[in-house]
């Protein structure tokens, strides 16, 4: 009898296994990491596959920066560091701008980027986008880590995390190789690598002696005011600043970004006096911002016997420019409570005409600007005026959207003509002035807040980001960007010193229509040259909660060179004629 063969071959089992991307995303999400921001390549394509695959969003952009930015921004809304993943070399590079504005900015961001093999790099083999990422980042950020083994991925993302958000929060850059992200690990073995890091932004309450010599000074101050800067913006202090202005009744002045961390319109509010602060008053409590450039000579200058109370969290930045009385160090949440806790119980002794001649002062501002506006109302062609006559009432009537701003009169006239009432929501080009932070950051807002985001934009500014519109449009976000096209860099009436015709190193294009870039990407978009036109389709751009573009033809005449900041520019000699 033909014997049969019962016995079946049994496939071998192997562990489940995972690789060092699993690992990444999974320890992202340990941390919360919900969103990234990037631009994809060898080697990490598939990382931004998983990652989205396993419920973190990925906002892929046209140009590293602009994802940058956009990571900038969300971390400066959120309060959590936004995520940056680019490739290797030149990606790196291009993100690395944005991580190291973001630095500068105190922006808490992680810039993630894949690296070549290192043995190659180190030996200058010439190896595939050979780069020695880690060292170049060094200098730019606040600090910068390289990963090796998968083994050590949670940790590098714990410690990333903590780096970009803990004391004066910052762009962090986390080097991943390639053979880091491909190794591969038994699952089991991977498990036991994670864990959930405590109190990953903790307090840091300042020294109650510290605090005590703040409020002595703050109560026999005569004239002081509050300077408000963006790190009370992003330490989400609102309230407590709120009630220090209620309980003392001394008047704020507002840094570009704070404008609407109180608002900029209401009886305290000195928005409009900032020599007068700077001449007259004799205690000045700095809340969240530095006395540096935007703070000093050319924007004003300090009276000699102005004392300073400054309250920050980085104990390097006291006593940088000018000696500081008062230092208080430590987060400005706890700083604030305190000092609030120490004026309660102290009598202020502010002089009772000071903020009434401050209101006065105020008063006859707001008059002249009025006039202003009421004298560029009708101007042809518009200038940067006219259109900021027909935009400002319909913003302040909605302040629920975030406005983000560049240029140069662009952003001066901007920043100076539209009051803000809601803290978070101005955006700007902030402590380096640089151009090109406009698409991503109205990505990044967008993104990080779910509200309608109108991102006023010069002509040139807009060239340094403007091919990340269509990444505005990808994602459908309730974006409108307005151009202000003036023709140029601070105008278009620029000329050539020389022979040759061509364009002046200012001139751009005063008869592009953006808009068509705008229509090439399905947005919504107008062309408008009188202020109705700009009126009907702004009122109805924003109210689409969809993407839009504006294209505002201004004159060529429109703006003088380098908007408010022209003294900064070295004098030229004579004019040379080639
Ligand atoms: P602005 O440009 O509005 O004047 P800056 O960027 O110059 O503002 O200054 C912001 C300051 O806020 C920085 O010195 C930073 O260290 C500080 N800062 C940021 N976050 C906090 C925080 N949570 N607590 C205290 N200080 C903070
Ligand atoms: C990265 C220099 C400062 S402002 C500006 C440039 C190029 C553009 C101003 O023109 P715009 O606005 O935007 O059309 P307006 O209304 O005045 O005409 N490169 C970088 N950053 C900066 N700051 C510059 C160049 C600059
Ligand atoms: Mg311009």
């Amino acid at each position: 009898m033909a014997q049969t063969n019962t016995t079946t071959t049994q496939a071998p089992s192997y562990p489940a296994q995972v690789t060092g991307m699993d690992i990444l995303v999974r320890a992202l999400r340990m941390v919360d990491i919900d969103t990234m921001y990037g631009l994809v390549g060898i080697p990490v394509t598939e990382l931004a596959y998983l990652a989205q695959g396993r419920g973190i969003r990925f906002i892929s952009f046209r140009h590293e920066q602009q994802a940058g930015m956009a990571a900038a921004t969300h971390g400066y809304l959120t309060g959590k560091p936004g995520v940056l993943l680019t490739v290797s070399s030149l990606g790196f590079m291009n993100g690395l701008t944005a991580t190291a504005n973001a630095t500068v900015n105190c922006y808490p961001m992680i810039q993630i980027s894949g690296s070549s093999v290192r043995e190659p790099i180190d030996l200058e083999q010439g190896t595939y986008e050979g780069l020695d990422q880690l060292n170049i980042a060094k200098p730019l950020v606040k600090a910068a880590y390289r990963v090796n083994k998968p083994e050590d991925i949670p940790t590098a993302v714990v410690r990333a995390y903590r780096a970009a958000i803990s004391g004066r929060p910052g762009g962090v850059y986390l080097d991943v190789t390639t053979p880091c992200l491909g190794a591969i690990m038994d699952a089991d073995e991977a498990d036991k690598l994670f864990y959930q890091p405590v109190d990953l932004c903790p307090a840091m309450p300042p020294a109650q002696a510290a605090v005590d010599r703040a409020v002595e000074m703050l109560a026999a101050a005569k004239k002081p005011a509050i300077l408000i800067g963006k790190g009370a913006a992003y330490a989400k202090v609102e309230n407590q600043l709120k009630t220090l202005v209620e309980k003392t009744g001394i008047p704020y002045y507002p840094m570009s970004m704070a404008k609407g961390v109180l608002p900029d319109n209401a009886p305290l509010s000195a928005l409009s006096c900032r020599s007068t602060i700077m001449e007259q008053a004799d205690v000045v409590v700095l809340v969240g911002a530095r006395l540096n450039w935007l703070l000093s000579r050319g924007h004003g200058k300090w009276s000699e016997s102005t004392k300073f109370i400054q309250l920050d969290i980085d104990p390097e930045e006291i006593d940088c420019n000018r000696p500081i009385a008062a230092p208080v160090v430590g987060d400005l949440a706890s700083s604030l409570d305190a000092i609030i806790a120490g004026v309660e119980k102290t009598k202020m002794s502010m002089d009772p005409t000071w903020v009434p001649a401050l209101q006065k002062e105020t008063a006859e501002k707001n008059a002249k600007f009025k006039e202003r506006l009421t004298a560029n109302a009708s101007a042809m062609p518009m200038d940067h005026w006219t259109a900021l006559g027909v935009i400002k009432p319909i913003m302040e009537a909605n302040p629920d959207i975030i406005l983000v701003n560049e240029g140069a009169n662009t952003l001066d006239d901007t920043r100076d003509c539209i009051d803000m009432s809601q803290p978070r929501h101005r955006i700007d080009c902030a402590t380096w002035a640089i151009m090109g932070m406009g698409m991503g950051s109205a990505v990044g807002a967008a993104v990080a807040s779910g509200q309608r985001v109108v991102a006023i934009e010069g002509d040139s500014a807009f060239g340094f980001s403007g091919m990340d519109f269509s990444t505005i449009c990808r994602f459908k976000l309730p974006v409108t960007v307005v151009i202000f096209n003036n023709g140029g860099i601070y105008n278009g009436v620029g000329e050539n010193m020389g022979t040759n015709g061509d364009p002046a190193p200012t001139t751009l294009d005063i008869h592009a229509r953006y808009d068509k870039l705008g229509d090439a990407f399905g947005a919504t978009t107008y062309y408008v040259q009188t202020p109705e036109e700009l009126q009907k389709a702004f009122t109805e751009a924003i109210a689409l909660k969809a993407p839009a573009l504006i294209d505002v033809q201004l004159g060529a005449d429109s703006g003088k060179e380098s908007g408010h900041i022209g003294y900064l520019n070295p004098a030229p000699l004579e004019k040379i004629i080639v």
